[in-house]
């Protein structure tokens, strides 16, 4: 029997106070546990939290070349590692082998860049009202920080919040999703092994009910970076406030693809199909809904249906396969769930809208992609999010219309227009209610250079990555010096 995993306090692996550790099973074979690991408890993050708070003072005292040197041999490392830890990413979450390099491709990207964030932290100086004397404008660690991450990018996502956090010279208690422990485990490990002083990154595992909410209510935490749910993000929020902590929330999404009667059909019907199928549809910025224009809502929609039955579905490491399962079965019974409802409130079902079921699908959570049309404003498939594989096609007579339908949800993360027209491109640019905004490119396109966060109930807070991604991770000081 392989020996239980620990959590990173410290700089050492330790056992849970408890004793107690839980199995994760791999989501394409619920019968395969890839790994146990700890269900912490109050115990273990007090221990996490001291020992980040002890090595507040000699980290943010080490120069940043010097951190920025650590940082980059975990990323050298994590190139080496690359196939390692992308089948383990595959085994946990259910992406392709593909997907899994493509995040960890991606989160090396944005580490390089906030690292490069990190060494140019540059304050101000400005004249003041005095003679021989100056204005400084500082910009310093805020202390221990927390980072709460997610199951569908759950390596990328503690290195898009985690570099900024340490290049701007805080210290970090980190809990990973409990869906998916590995990752967490595989890039603490990475930058253990860099180097990184005791104390600098603590990684605890288990229940965001239990030791993430006593990490948010904790005074020692100076800021909170969260990828998740509105409804925790709400939460989070409330609990955050009673201490004055700050917080970056990166939440839901409802996401609109709008495709114009001038647009080049194809590309419009390959980014919905990609955006509404890639990682299962477990993208925050998956497309989940089509606007389109009446006068080519039939075209459109025989294009996607046709790419949606061309998928493959199947386990991740099959090289052969374009969509594994979705990431275990509370997944699998909400998405079902949302299937259910939307043929109940009258949406018509052109494709999927099943479990998986057979040789090979039996015994894990994949659901075949799935399209809806004549989905209306208010039907809950128009409204809330899903995070599965299920694509809603609207049928709009305008651009207004379609702009309007596009902003009419309470989320607010990312859209895309399909169109050839300059003018209405740059309007619904002006005018659509998102943090990330696209035209001809499919929704989910990003960038390590650009901020990435939503607006409405989709954000809070700065947006990581970008040049915000280490803003959030700094307090501004001014100092006022008499020098003659
Ligand atoms: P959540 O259930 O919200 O969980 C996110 C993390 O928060 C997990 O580590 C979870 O722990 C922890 N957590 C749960 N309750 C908590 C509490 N009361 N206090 C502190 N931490 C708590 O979300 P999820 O199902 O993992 O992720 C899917 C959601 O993330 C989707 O809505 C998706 O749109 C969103 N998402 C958004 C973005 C951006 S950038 N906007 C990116 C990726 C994902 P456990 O689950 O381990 O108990």
């Amino acid at each position: 029997m392989k020996m239980p995993y620990r959590n990173y306090i410290d700089g050492e692996w330790i056992a849970p106070a408890s004793g107690d550790h839980a199995p994760q099973r791999n989501p394409a074979c619920l019968s395969e546990i890839t790994g146990d690991y700890p269900c912490s408890d109050e115990t273990d993050v007090e221990r996490a939290l001291a020992a980040a708070s002890a090595a507040c003072p000699a980290w943010r005292d080490m120069p940043p070349a010097r951190r920025a040197a650590i940082l980059r041999r975990a990323l050298v490392a994590m190139g080496e590692r690359r196939e390692e830890i992308a089948l383990a990413l595959t085994n946990e979450n259910g992406k392709t082998l593909d997907e899994s390099r493509a995040e960890i491709d991606a989160a090396i990207a944005e580490m390089d860049f906030q690292i490069g964030e990190g060494l140019r932290l540059y304050g101000q100086t400005v004249p003041i009202g005095m003679s021989g004397a100056m204005g400084l404008h500082l910009r310093v660690p805020l202390g221990v920080v927390a980072i709460i991450s997610p199951w569908n990018f759950p390596f990328n996502v503690p290195g898009r919040k985690g570099t900024p956090a340490l290049m701007a010279g805080n210290t970090v208690v980190f809990k990973p999703a409990q869906l998916t422990p590995a990752s967490g485990r595989l890039f603490t490990e990475l930058l253990a092994d860099a180097g990184l002083p005791a104390g600098v990154w603590n990684c605890v595992f288990g229940s965001g009910s239990r030791i993430g909410n006593q990490i948010v209510r904790d005074p020692r935490v100076r800021a909170i970076s969260f990828t998740g749910s509105t409804e925790v993000g709400k939460q989070i929020q409330r609990e955050a406030a009673a201490n004055l902590t700050r917080t970056q929330l990166e939440l839901g999404g409802k996401n609109p693809l709008v495709v114009l009667a001038d647009a080049n059909l194809d590309e419009a019907a390959a980014a919905a199909v990609k955006a509404a199928f890639a990682c299962a549809g477990q993208w925050c910025t998956s497309t989940s809904r089509a606007i389109v224009e009446a006068s080519v809502v039939d075209a459109f929609t025989e294009k996607v249906v046709a790419g949606a039955r061309a998928i493959r579905v199947g386990r991740g490491t099959d090289p052969s396969v374009h969509m594994g399962p979705v990431c275990g079965t509370a997944q699998k019974r909400g998405i079902l769930a949302h299937i259910e409802t939307a043929r109940k409130e009258g949406a018509r079902l052109l494709c999927g809208g099943e479990a998986l079921t057979g040789d090979g699908y039996d015994d894990g959570c994949f659901i075949a992609p799935t399209i809806f049309d004549q989905v209306t404003p208010t039907m809950t498939l128009a409204r809330e999010e899903v995070f599965g594989p299920v694509l809603a096609i609207m049928s709009v007579d305008s651009f207004e219309a379609a702009l309007e339908l596009a902003n009419d949800v309470r989320y607010g993360l990312s859209s895309a227009i399909y169109t050839q027209d300059l003018s209405r491109a740059l309007t619904f640019l002006e005018h659509t209610d998102v943090g990330l905004a696209h035209v001809n490119m499919h929704t989910a396109h990003k960038e390590p250079q650009l901020s990435f966060g939503g607006v409405k109930e989709s954000g809070a807070g700065l947006p990581e990555a970008g040049q915000s991604g280490i803003e959030f991770f700094t307090e501004h000081k001014v100092a006022y010096i008499k020098y003659r």
